[in-house]
């Protein structure tokens, strides 16, 4: 069998505009509860200390952090005297920018074919979303074309494979997987298969643990020391999947799986229904780490590319 043209370099994008506006209505009704308490703050007349006081009230509700909080308010200040704004409502235009803004720096695509496989291996917590996100991306990426070798090594629980397969037969794509295997040597195989069977994309799919469980942190220390050894160049990104949910917990983990592993990447889940989207903010602010995409429901269609533009609007909109 001839080997598969490379994929040339390419980063994984935005769907055509008519689906990225139906994304638009999803995100906007899934920031609504982190939204609606930040727009409440401009429904007044004036723009007063009251305005401002009620604003950095929301903000904090909402997990943005206090540095980050500051920092808005203080560039918000400026905008307002700059533009010489009396409306409050103009004020709320002048927030999306700040926020839009302070968000950009984490607004990066996720590139794939400078390698063959380009090795992608996915951590969190238990319950963030990594397997599911792992799934939707597998969707994305056979959408455009790369083929994809995923890798079971969340060993742990036997329900956690057949999670994994499932998402692999809906997909059709290989899986590689080992009943009751060692984490560190499935991801080798799967490498290693990855290389021999020219895949454009290995994404492995870790068991979740927390940062204060030394000894697994140690074990996802060692599954990314056997991916180099199963090809030099790899892993090429390391993603953190965290749970948009848990707020400034979230921002502890992004610390402390960064410490260990050096991520390169991050995935931000359950937007939808959450009151502590702010969350975002206080990681551009605190420990500015990409965020290739966001996710706002359980189907198949609600993992996207993030756009700070986007973001900030639909947060205030
Ligand atoms: N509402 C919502 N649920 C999600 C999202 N992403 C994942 N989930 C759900 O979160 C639960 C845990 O997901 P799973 O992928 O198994 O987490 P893992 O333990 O990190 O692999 C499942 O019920 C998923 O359907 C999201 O963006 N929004
Ligand atoms: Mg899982």
């Amino acid at each position: 069998m001839p080997a598969p043209a490379p994929v040339a370099p390419a980063p994984v994008t935005a769907p055509a505009p008519a689906a990225r506006q139906g994304w638009l209505d999803r995100l906007k009704a899934g920031l609504r509860k982190t939204g609606s308490s930040l727009a409440t703050v401009f429904t007044g007349t004036q723009i007063d200390d009251a305005l401002y006081e009620e604003l950095e009230e929301a903000l904090l509700m909402a997990d943005t952090g206090v540095k980050a909080t500051e920092h808005l308010l203080k560039d918000l200040k400026r905008r307002v005297k700059e533009a010489k704004t009396t409306e409050p409502g103009q004020v709320k235009a002048l927030l999306a920018e700040a926020i839009a803004d302070l968000l950009r720096p984490l607004e990066k695509a996720l590139v794939i074919g400078e390698f063959t496989p380009t090795v992608i291996m996915v951590a969190g917590v238990n319950g963030a979303g990594k397997t599911t996100s792992i799934g939707k991306l597998t969707k994305h990426l056979a959408n455009e074309g790369a083929s994809v070798l995923l890798a079971a090594a969340d060993t742990f629980r036997a329900a956690a494979r057949e999670q994994l397969g499932v998402w692999a037969d809906r997909n059709t794509v290989e899986i590689v997987s080992q009943e009751g295997g060692d984490p560190a040597a499935v991801s080798f195989d799967a490498v290693t298969a990855g290389k021999a069977r020219g895949k454009d994309v290995v994404l492995v799919d870790t068991a979740g643990r927390l940062p204060t469980q030394l000894h697994l942190m140690e074990e996802l220390k060692k599954i990314k020391r056997v991916v180099t050894k199963a090809d030099g160049s790899a892993p090429h990104e390391v993603l953190l999947v965290i749970d948009g949910n848990t707020g400034q917990n979230a921002l502890a983990q992004v610390r402390s799986f960064d410490d260990a592993l050096g991520l390169t990447g991050l995935i931000v889940t359950k937007l939808d229904g959450t009151a502590k989207g702010g969350v975002l903010a206080a990681i551009a602010q605190e420990r500015p780490i990409p965020v290739y995409f966001i996710g706002v429901g359980e189907k198949l269609e609600d993992l996207e590319t993030f756009n700070a533009r986007e973001f900030a609007q639909a947060l205030l909109s």
